[in-house]
């Protein structure tokens, strides 16, 4: 088997036991829920109530892993954002954020890779927040990003999740901003009844020592809808 090849099985296998994983979590969770209900049943809602499940998606590169790091650091910690060297999530990767006031978010950030885009539809279930990342930077490929939204706006199990989506890279000269990228993806016509869209810039670029208004904000939002949702 040539290297390519390899590597390529390799890869989806690994993407193929991430999801697997995922489901086993699901099918988990469904099982310790279904038994705390027994007799317990109001416990259970409230315990539920307690953890909130944020989805980030968007396209490869468009800064997912970076924002998520940052977004988890402490907040007086300093040389934190290390490398700018792009390393491809090619499954997901989880992590949890908290304020100790607010609910427990946990962050799942899904690769952007189009081999991994097709496997997003597997975590969509019980989503509360979805987050979707655009680097406003790349014109290229915002048709490719309208495709994606629509798709996920299809999806029933996602109705009603309010959607943060971020021009991300806002310190690359002719970056789109926040209105431009409403504008181009259309967000404006999904109606609000059915999802709460809020568009906010960011930038994440790595090797700052400290992390940026921007992404401070974007934590303090999810902290907020999470409370709500
Ligand atoms: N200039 C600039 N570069 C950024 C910014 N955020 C991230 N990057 C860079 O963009 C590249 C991709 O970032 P990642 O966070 O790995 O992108 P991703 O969305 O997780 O990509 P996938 O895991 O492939 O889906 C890296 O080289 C980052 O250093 C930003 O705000 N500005
Ligand atoms: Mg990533």
């Amino acid at each position: 088997m040539g290297f390519k090849l390899k590597a390529l099985v390799v890869v989806s296998s690994g993407l193929v036991v991430g999801v697997c994983t995922y489901a086993a979590y699901r099918t988990w969770k469904k099982r310790q829920n279904s038994a705390d209900d027994e007799g317990f049943e109001d416990v259970s809602k409230l315990e539920e109530s307690l953890e909130k499940k944020v989805l980030v998606l968007g396209l490869d590169r468009s800064g997912k892993s970076t924002l998520v790091s940052q977004i988890v650091k402490d907040v007086g910690q300093k040389s934190i954002i290390s490398s700018s060297l792009y390393k491809p999530t090619e499954g997901f990767n989880v992590t949890s954020l908290s304020d100790g006031a607010s609910p427990t978010v946990n962050i799942w950030e899904i690769g952007g890779k189009e081999s991994v885009r097709r496997y997003w539809a597997k975590f969509f279930q019980d989503t509360d927040i979805l987050v979707f990342v655009v680097d406003a930077s790349n014109n290229s490929n915002l048709s490719v990003v309208v495709n994606e939204i629509k798709s996920l706006l299809g999806d029933a199990r996602l109705a009603s999740v309010p959607i943060l989506v971020l021009a991300n890279k806002q310190d690359v000269a002719g970056a789109l901003g926040a209105e431009q990228i409403s504008n181009v993806l259309d967000l404006k016509s999904i109606p609000s009844r059915s999802h709460q869209v809020k568009v906010l810039e960011t930038q994440t670029k790595p090797g700052s020592s400290e992390i940026h208004p921007t992404v401070l904000e974007v934590r303090k939002v999810l902290l907020k809808l999470s409370s709500h949702v």
